[in-house]
């Protein structure tokens, strides 16, 4: 056992400037002076990863020897970013490595740089997860992260004529230091076929014949926390044919065709949907969601019997966080698993499968929820199908039996949707075979149980409870904005590094105009980082003592990128026409993707450029305003951005937001938000006191109030000259000379329906925006906000939600 351990190498700069000079001779093959960056990058790298391997086999045996419940997160997205900078910060290292890479006039933020983003997510949820990965190993969870490794993660954005073109993204083009193949941890993955009944000691058994079998391996990833000490695993899943090459009909001359089959196995884990809005309903998708739920519980399985007996005690010794329903399949597959493969009874594998499982919600949009054609997943999943009708009659029974409810009820706690066509609601399924379903924030989870999940909120009343999201500081302060970090620790010493609830301890510093200074100088910096950054890629100057009003996110119209853009216009049309008036300098930023079928998100981008290019080549309006639209945005650029702003812009229609997280990293970096009453905004508020953050529009409640009374924008319209006048213009081709008419249907909406609630928020909006304006001109005032800004954001670290899951919700951590 001692020679399994590894001795503690030493850190110091001499070190590791030999341990890198040793990688790139004997792992990449290459001197110091033929060696390019990429090559000290993957020298880097290995010499990093070296440390985290020692740290990581000492965890597994540890979860193993202490027979530690693991907690595993089963997520079809890990926006992940770069991981260097994130290992190396989080051991400690940053220093000696500069060092050591500078004896080799070698730059340690230009070899970061070259790192591809592991881009395997959509936005929120995707990012969620990865900060969760990074919380559990800095809280001490045993965590396994559990996914998919995508070829093509998520696209890379090019704006052409105005317009979002989607191309691919080559992540693994060089390889991917970071990840370990485990052939040995392969699994088989069946689809389609025959179910048959046979008759075995007097007991009747399922038995499936999958008509097609791919093969799942395993990549693993070891995920660094704080300190490094505690060292989790990122597992994801790769599939490949049995059958490589059709030999047979290779021979017959069929070359094409014995190919077929390996294609279209490889072809699961080919791409990231790039949809976070509707759901797409395509066979590919529900392969990918069965491929990894199928594979990751079969290999949950496989750990759990190389430890213990039997399966009698899976849910003392696992927890399964559902990560949306994208893998709610697994509540079938693990009932198959323990029904028909390992003989267990049905009522014993239903209470372990319970015990096993829990669920986040992630959003409430109807047109986001999953739900599939029966046909496509009795043809795909015959047997899972079966398991789905089983546990469906139970629940109903259940249902029908205890208290009296009605029909309306009853169709709505149903696993099956009867009314549209017959469809599996995999919301339905994740809620019944989960102990625990929760929301993202107070609000959020407020609406599940009165929207989505009121009829089966109303069966299991207990059941819904409250995680609201959090983010890790460590990625997005202490490696995104060490600036600030140092200062930071100049005021308050280094205990915040270790628990981030004492940046609390900055609040006074609010008073301190010295202080005041030097961290409206270091939010100076990184706005001279960005700025220079759009110059580079936009060939755009903008002043970085202008307010600097950003919102990044996806694009989508209940996030209301299309509210922003309209009080631009009407800004841009007021210091038009009253020109001495003394107007507040501002820049208005927006970066974000639309998912490539959604028509009007597209359109919004068009219009954003458009505007764009309008106001910042008119000379009328100077320095006052300018507008940018910065593409392909992604985890890396999040990192210079969030750290650049004074405003964030979080302006959804209230109630539709699930959470929001971007609204967290913000605030934690000293921008004042503008924001409705939404998702995260709300505990916000509550943090930060309603003279720290801008709230302005309706309230949830209120939205749903006159959506029911039909609510059309026209009336609002004509009574807001400037919003009108805004409307007006684009409608009229202001912003679009070569084509007029091109938003005349963005615009025909806003006057009918106004479903989002623009029209309707317009003038609370500008309101609001122009006390911004006031509170800038009155710098101590808006530096004091800043600080109390970061100061009080302690909470909404994820480090705080991971606790609050493994103490809730999975029962496992250091402490269980
Ligand atoms: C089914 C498919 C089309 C699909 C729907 C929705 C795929 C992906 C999504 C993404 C959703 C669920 C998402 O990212 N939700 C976001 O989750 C964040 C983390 O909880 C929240 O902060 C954010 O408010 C929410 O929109």
């Amino acid at each position: 056992a001692a020679a399994d351990k590894p001795t503690p190498r030493l850190n110091d700069a001499d070190t590791i400037a030999t341990e890198i000079v040793e990688k790139l001779t004997y792992s990449i093959g290459k001197t110091t002076t033929a060696a390019r960056l990429h090559d000290w990058l993957e020298a880097t790298t290995l010499v990093v990863r070296d440390r985290i391997i020692d740290n990581w086999f000492g965890t597994t045996i540890h979860t193993y020897q202490q027979q530690q419940k693991r907690v595993c997160y089963l997520s079809m997205e890990f926006l992940i970013g770069r991981l260097l900078r994130d290992a190396i910060s989080n051991l400690g290292l940053t220093d000696p490595i500069r060092e050591a890479l500078a004896r080799y006039d070698v730059e340690l933020d230009l070899v970061e740089l070259l790192e591809p983003d592991a881009a395997l997510g959509n936005g929120g949820l995707g990012r969620l997860a990865a900060c969760f990965m990074e919380s559990m190993a800095t809280t001490g969870v045993p965590g396994f992260g559990y996914g998919i490794r995508y070829v093509h993660g998520f696209f890379r954005q090019e704006i052409v004529d105005g317009q979002q073109v989607e191309l691919p993204e080559t992540w693994l083009k060089h390889g991917n230091p970071w990840e370990f193949e485990r052939r040995e941890s392969s699994y088989e993955i069946g689809f389609g076929g025959k179910v048959t009944t046979i008759e075995e000691g007097g007991r009747q058994r399922q038995v499936w014949r999958p008509a097609e079998r791919v093969l799942a391996v395993a990549y693993d990833t070891p995920v660094v926390g704080w300190h490094g000490t505690h060292v989790n695993t990122l597992r994801l899943w790769s599939a490949q044919s049995l059958d490589p090459i059709l030999l047979d009909a290779f021979n017959a001359g069929d070359h094409i065709g014995a190919l077929l089959e390996a294609n279209k196995a490889e072809a699961i884990t080919r791409v990231l949907y790039p949809a976070d809005s509707h759901q797409a309903g395509q066979e590919l998708r529900l392969r990918q969601e069965y491929f990894f739920s199928s594979a990751s519980l079969q290999d949950i399985i496989r750990r759990h019997l190389a430890q213990y007996p039997d399966l009698s005690n899976l849910s003392d010794k696992v927890a399964v966080q559902l990560n949306d329903t994208h893998p709610a399949v697994s509540v079938a597959e693990l009932m198959r698993l323990l029904v028909d493969v390992h003989g267990i009874e049905w009522d014993t594998a239903w209470e372990t499968t319970r015990g096993v499982f829990s669920y986040t919600n992630h959003t409430l949009l109807p047109e986001a929820l999953e739900t599939w054609p029966i046909h496509l997943f009795e043809r795909l999943l015959p047997r899972q199908m079966q398991i789905i009708y089983a546990i469906n009659a139970g629940v109903l029974r259940e249902a029908t039996q205890g208290q009296t409810f009605d029909d309306e009820t009853i169709r709505g706690i149903s696993l099956i949707d009867e009314g549209n066509g017959r469809r599996v609601r995999m919301g339905q399924l994740a809620f019944v075979g989960s102990h625990a379903v929760n929301g993202v924030s107070a609000l959020h989870t407020d609406l599940m149980k009165v929207t989505v999940f009121r009829d089966l909120h109303k069966l299991y009343p207990t059941r819904i409870e409250n995680k609201t999201n959090g983010v890790t500081p460590r990625r997005w302060l202490f490696e995104s904005n060490p600036g600030l970090t140092r200062l930071a620790e100049e005021a308050i010493g280094r205990g915040f590094k270790d628990d981030i609830t004492q940046l609390s301890q900055l609040d006074p510093f609010a008073e301190d105009a010295a202080f005041r200074e030097r961290f409206a100088g270091v939010k100076r910096q990184n706005k001279q980082r960005l700025a220079t950054l759009i110059e580079e890629r936009l060939a755009i100057s903008v002043n970085p003592d202008a307010i600097f009003d950003i919102q990044v996110k996806r694009i989508h119209e209940y996030k209301r990128q299309l509210l922003n853009i309209l009080e631009t216009v009407a800004l841009y049309e007021q210091i038009r026409s009253l020109p001495h008036l003394d107007w507040t300098p501002r820049v208005k930023i927006f970066a974000g993707k639309a998912a490539p079928s959604y028509a009007q998100a597209k359109e919004i981008i068009h219009l954003a450029g458009d505007v764009a290019r309008v106001i910042n080549s008119d000379p009328g309006v100077r320095d006052l305003l300018k507008v940018v639209f910065i593409p392909n945005y992604n985890v890396s650029l999040a990192e210079i951005i969030m750290p650049a702003a004074d405003v964030s812009e979080q302006i959804s229609t209230a109630g539709l937001e699930a959470s929001g997280t971007g609204n967290m990293k913000f605030a934690l970096n000293g921008a004042l938000t503008i924001g409705t009453l939404d998702g995260a905004n709300v505990e916000m508020l509550e943090h930060l006191g309603e003279e720290n953050i801008f709230i302005f529009g309706l309230k949830a409640d209120e939205v749903a109030k006159l959506r029911a009374e039909g609510h059309s924008g026209q009336g609002v319209i004509e009574r807001q000259p400037l919003l009108r006048s805004a409307i007006d213009s684009i409608s009229a081709g202001v912003f679009s000379q070569d084509d007029p008419n091109r938003y005349a249907g963005l615009m025909g909406a806003l006057r009918d329906r106004d479903w989002w609630m623009i029209a309707a928020d317009f003038r609370a909006y500008w309101d609001t925006q122009r006390q911004l304006d006031m509170a800038w001109r009155d710098r101590a005032r808006w530096d004091a906000i800043a600080v109390r800004n970061t100061a009080r954001m302690g909470w909404f670290s994820s480090d705080r939600s991971i606790r609050e899951y493994a103490h809730d919700i999975w029962r496992a951590g250091p402490n269980a």
